[in-house]
């Protein structure tokens, strides 16, 4: 099937009917601003398998060895759709059938979305690397704005960027920024706008929870007027960064000195109500605890149950090169592919996990597809957070060589914008 032929299948996706929610979810998204909740797994079957495919089965093979693992129980309640307890996302992180709890994932992501796997064409901001923050695993960060490479963009430059793209075609600018202690409020607007200016056309995913919650405390604003003040200079929505590990004990060695789990949360929550959508992280493979991975999926879990407002979940995986935390060893592929497949069993509410190709490396991403998700990011012009923490990627990849990854994995690519319309080149 051609990337074309697939777009009335993947709308059919979008739209497909679901079936009612349990009336309590159902009444507390009615003071969410998105309509129709997320498409979710949860008391749905085979939600929006697009049009004219089967739905999804699991193997007799792998039945049999999650039953020999003690696992059936798990395996009903995902096949009916049932919400998993902590302690089932438990007994499927230790689990060492990681191929078979990764056939359970894939048989929830193709009830979701069949064979179709997301991308899009984009661009990141970095407009400066001097932060306040000293998170142990960031490599990004420098502390003084005249360490030798620290840096800081004027707007012009910033804007620069974009404008050295403008015959290019792409749907999104994806901006983080370090906590710069010395830049005036006008300067993140201002950025905002004359990125506005010179492409209106660009969905802005911009500014981190951790940079909302920084601002409010240093220009003594509400997050909700932050975020209004942004959303009014051209921001669209929020990415999914900073969440890291929200358990208190990891977190507290990780950023002792960012936004805190709670204030993480109460920003999204701020912005969903404000009718923003944003998407949410984890870092994992650090020093937390498969516990703690857990807890992290179900604390968004519960915020998602609220609000409907998250759009994607996007496990990152820990990079070791160049920050304090150099002496650990980054996580296996083995450990990846298994946090991959229980984020897609645990997080039922989510449309999607995506496999950031950026950090796992283009083959890993490649059987993350089969893992669980149904998302690989984009073209992803000058990264420079995870590249300065030795990743081994190329600086960009083009459509095409998205298109083929995603084929050559067996899958149906489908070029998006950050809200998962379909995205069409004039
Ligand atoms: O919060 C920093 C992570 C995040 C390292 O929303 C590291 O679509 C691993 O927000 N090893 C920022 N991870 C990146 C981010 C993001 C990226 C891609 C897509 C989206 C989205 C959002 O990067 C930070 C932190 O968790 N990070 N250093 C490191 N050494």
């Amino acid at each position: 099937m051609t990337v074309e032929s697939t777009h009335s299948a993947a709308e059919g996706h979008r739209f497909g009917a679901l079936k009612p929610l349990a009336a309590s979810r159902a009444e507390a998204i009615t003071c969410f601003p998105f309509g129709e909740p997320v498409p979710a797994t949860h008391g749905v079957d085979a939600p929006g398998v697009p049009v004219g495919m089967a739905a999804p089965r699991l193997s007799r093979v792998v039945r049999r060895t999650l039953a020999s693992a003690g696992l059936s129980d798990v395996v009903d309640k995902v096949l009916e759709g049932e919400r998993l307890t902590e302690s089932d996302g438990m007994r499927l992180m230790e689990s060492p059938h990681v191929s078979a709890v990764g056939a359970l994932a894939n048989l929830v992501r193709e009830r979701l979305h069949g064979d179709i796997t997301f991308f899009n064409r984009n661009l990141h901001i970095n407009a400066t690397n001097v932060c306040e923050a000293s998170c142990i695993f960031c490599s990004f960060a420098r502390r003084m704005p005249d360490a030798g490479d620290a840096y800081t963009m004027s707007i012009e430059e910033a804007v620069g960027r974009v404008e050295a793209l403008s015959g290019t075609f792409m749907t999104e600018v994806h901006i983080v920024n370090g906590l710069h202690p010395g830049l005036p409020f006008a300067y993140y607007t201002d950025l905002l706008q004359a990125i506005k200016n010179e492409r209106p056309d660009l969905h802005i995913k911009g500014f981190t929870a951790v940079e909302i919650d920084y601002y409010a405390k240093k220009f003594d604003m509400s997050y909700a007027e932050i975020i209004t003040a942004f959303r009014d200079a051209g921001q669209d929505s929020m990415p999914g960064g900073g969440a890291e590990i929200f358990a208190h004990r990891a977190r507290k060695k990780l950023c002792n000195d960012k936004v805190d789990t709670e204030g993480w949360i109460e920003v999204h929550r701020t912005a969903h109500r404000l009718g923003m959508r944003s998407n949410a992280t984890m870092l994992f493979g650090s020093i937390e605890t498969l516990e703690e991975r857990v807890d992290h999926m179900l604390r968004l879990r519960e915020l998602q149950d609220e609000t409907g407002g998250f759009q994607t979940f996007i496990p990152l995986r820990f990079h070791n090169e160049g920050n304090r935390l150099a002496k650990l060893r980054s996580p296996s592929d083995v450990d990846s592919l298994r946090t991959m497949a229980v984020s897609r069993l645990m997080l039922d509410n989510f449309p999607h996990i995506k496999a950031y190709w950026v950090m796992l490396g283009v083959q890993l991403a490649q059987v993350c597809l089969d893992f669980g998700c149904s998302d690989i990011d984009g073209t992803v012009r000058e990264e420079r957070i995870y590249h300065m923490a030795g990743a081994k990627t190329p600086q960009q990849l083009t459509r095409n060589e998205l298109v083929a990854l995603i084929r050559r994995a067996g899958r149906i690519p489908v070029e998006r914008d950050t809200l998962y319309s379909i995205a069409a080149e004039a």
